[in-house]
């Protein structure tokens, strides 16, 4: 298995690495000052980033989902409600609950994991994200880990993309996250919390990658989300308020969360992209079972 190594951007002279590429003149200003942005505080916002056509059309891609002409029967949406008190359904399942159900569960937390299976625009989508230069300036060759679409505000709590993953290094690792609507307040933004990719890892995670969220006790989850409240205790959550097409792109080790919804009936359309360095993904050497 891979070593664990230092990426280049955690490094002490990553601010010296990226003045040699300024001084370059090979890679476009709002890369390198994303770039900038991401290593002193852990993400970036690329406002307007993305292509208008591409987002609108994936926005109404996931409207379809819940209308019985998308033709999807077996796409799978996760966390969704059901009279039943059953969460997740199949596309298939939603369609034969009456209106009112139906509206309720819309109304209701869901996801989409792997969007891009169903939805040409989300396709589109992954396959920009994976060429954006300053991917590859973090990166180098990048593939995709997973991808989920949210129709509302996601509330996830605090928590680290690397302690959700196998990755290795661990630091090889980025959230791609593109607004497929305007969100404000009201919607349950998405959060961060700027610095605290410089927090170091969670101790109980060892030996990472093979103990994380996913393969480790509940005992070590509690204690990871206890260590969690502690790093984020008397700091403040920066919601970040966007406009469809705006980006966000954060660190591995950066806490972020999903706010809480004001509004229930304000839809928060979103498509987050998890991509990792080309063949650091080492969920695949695990032995221990998955906890999902
Ligand atoms: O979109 C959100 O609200 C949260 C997304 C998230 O936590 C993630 O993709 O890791």
């Amino acid at each position: 298995m891979t070593k664990q190594v230092e990426m280049w951007f955690d490094a002490a002279r990553a601010s010296q690495t990226l003045s040699q590429l300024r001084g370059e003149g090979k890679v476009e200003l709002a890369a390198l000052d994303a770039l900038d942005d991401f290593i002193k505080q852990g993400y970036c916002v690329m406002r307007g980033a993305a292509a208008p056509r591409e987002v609108v059309a994936a926005a109404a891609d996931l409207d379809a989902v819940w209308s019985p002409t998308y033709g999807y029967p077996a796409l799978r949406v996760d966390e969704v409600r059901l009279p039943s008190g059953v969460k997740g359904a199949t596309q298939d399942e939603l369609m034969q609950l009456g209106s009112t159900d139906r509206d309720a569960a819309w109304r209701g937390h869901w996801r989409i994991h792997g969007f891009e299976q169903y939805s040409l625009a989300a396709l589109g989508l992954l396959r920009w994200c994976l060429e954006l230069p300053i991917v590859a300036l973090l990166l180098g060759e990048a593939e995709r880990m997973s991808t989920i679409a949210f129709g509302r505000g996601s509330e996830q709590r605090a928590h680290q993309d690397w302690a959700v993953s196998h990755v290795v290094p661990r630091g090889a690792l980025i959230g791609v996250w593109i607004a497929l609507e305007d969100v404000g307040e009201d919607a349950g933004p998405l959060a961060v919390y700027p610095g605290t990719h410089r927090l170091g890892p969670f101790g109980g995670f060892a030996p990472y990658p093979e103990v994380s969220l996913r393969t480790c006790s509940s005992d070590v989850a509690v204690a990871y989300y206890a260590w969690i409240d502690v790093q984020i205790a008397g700091r403040k959550a920066k919601a970040i308020e966007c406009s469809a097409g705006d980006v966000v792109i954060w660190h591995a080790a950066l806490i972020h969360e999903g706010r809480p919804r004001v509004r229930a009936d304000v839809t928060r359309r979103s498509f987050v992209c998890h991509l990792v360095r080309r063949g650091s993904n080492a969920v695949d050497s695990i032995t221990a079972t998955l906890n999902w």
